[in-house]
């Protein structure tokens, strides 16, 4: 790495450069014009600054909006017309351990493709959603993804994202996972240390293992920064929503006995490093409401 680019490097990775620096535009944007959460998107982001998760559902944060039922209809069409691919995917989930994430399958595909007027972005672009990701933020935040994941019950070794690691797009993430079905123990519930997110106290990291080049860590190794007793499994019931921020230290999707169903998606900065997640049409249909128009551009 060069000089400059480990000023860069380092830049983005402190708060004020970040914020006031590379995201001067969208904070400024933010702070002129924004409307503050409040009642349970207040609790949801006041959990979200102290913990770096939080969970709630459908039925508190969302009462009046009829997404939920629609993005239901549309995942039961998708999982119907992908019942065989499921089958074999779920033998590869059970034997290929060296191929990425074969214990995922994602309904949309890899690359989703950006579609505004689809339920998968609707649902993200709620007002009391977005107001969240933007005061979580405190900017103006971009739509990087979305997607439907299946995750496959089986018995390989826990590796990849079942395995402690710290995602990396970004200063500050914010991921929503959306529960179709109930999630217990046996469906390898998202499991977050709380605390070692960028806004909270915890900064010791602990001893890692490079696993294809990410650095990963056992239990074992995540016990002396934050105790087993105090990490946070998100079991729960169908429509309930964890938002969590996956830059601190997270896993999840060991299914051992039962298969989880989940919508998924993911907010960062305008400057974030991240390649392109989706798979973005030249002209896509943008919506007046200014701060979802800038939640789908790029750039
Ligand atoms: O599947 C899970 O619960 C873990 C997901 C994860 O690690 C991620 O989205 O970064």
């Amino acid at each position: 790495m060069s000089l400059r680019q480990k000023i860069a490097y380092a830049g983005r990775h402190y708060t004020p450069t970040w914020k006031y620096g590379f995201n001067l535009k969208s904070t400024m944007a933010y702070l002129l014009d924004h409307t503050e959460p409040t009642g349970e998107a207040a609790r949801i982001l006041s959990e979200l600054n102290q913990n770096g998760i939080a969970i709630s559902s459908v039925d508190k944060l969302l009462p009046n909006s009829s997404l939920f039922g629609e993005l239901c209809d549309q995942v039961d069409q998708l999982e119907h017309s992908f019942g065989p691919q499921l089958e074999e995917a779920r033998l590869a989930a059970n034997h290929d351990t060296e191929s990425p994430k074969t214990f995922i399958f994602k309904l949309l595909g890899e690359t989703p493709v950006l579609d505004p007027e689809s339920v998968y972005a609707r649902f993200a672009l709620q007002p009391e959603i977005l107001q969240i990701a933007n005061a979580y933020f405190g900017m103006l935040t971009q739509l990087r993804y979305y997607n439907v994941w299946h995750t496959l019950a089986s018995q390989s070794r826990a590796r990849e994202s079942q395995l402690w690691h710290r995602d990396r797009e970004d200063h500050l993430i914010l991921k929503l996972f959306v529960y179709f079905d109930d999630v217990d123990e046996g469906a390898g519930p998202f499991t977050y240390a709380p605390g070692t997110h960028r806004k909270g106290p915890i900064k010791q990291e602990p001893q890692t293992f490079i696993e294809k080049g990410v650095q990963r860590w056992q239990d074992e190794q995540m016990i002396p920064i934050v105790p087993a007793d105090k990490w946070i499994q998100a079991l729960g019931k169908k429509g309930d929503i964890v938002f969590a921020d996956t830059r601190g230290c997270h896993k999840g999707g060991l299914a051992r006995t039962k298969d989880r169903l989940l919508y998924t998606c993911l907010f960062t900065s305008p400057t974030s490093q991240v390649a392109e997640l989706f798979n973005r049409p030249r002209h896509i249909p943008v919506p007046t409401d200014k701060t979802q128009a800038f939640a789908l551009t790029r750039g």
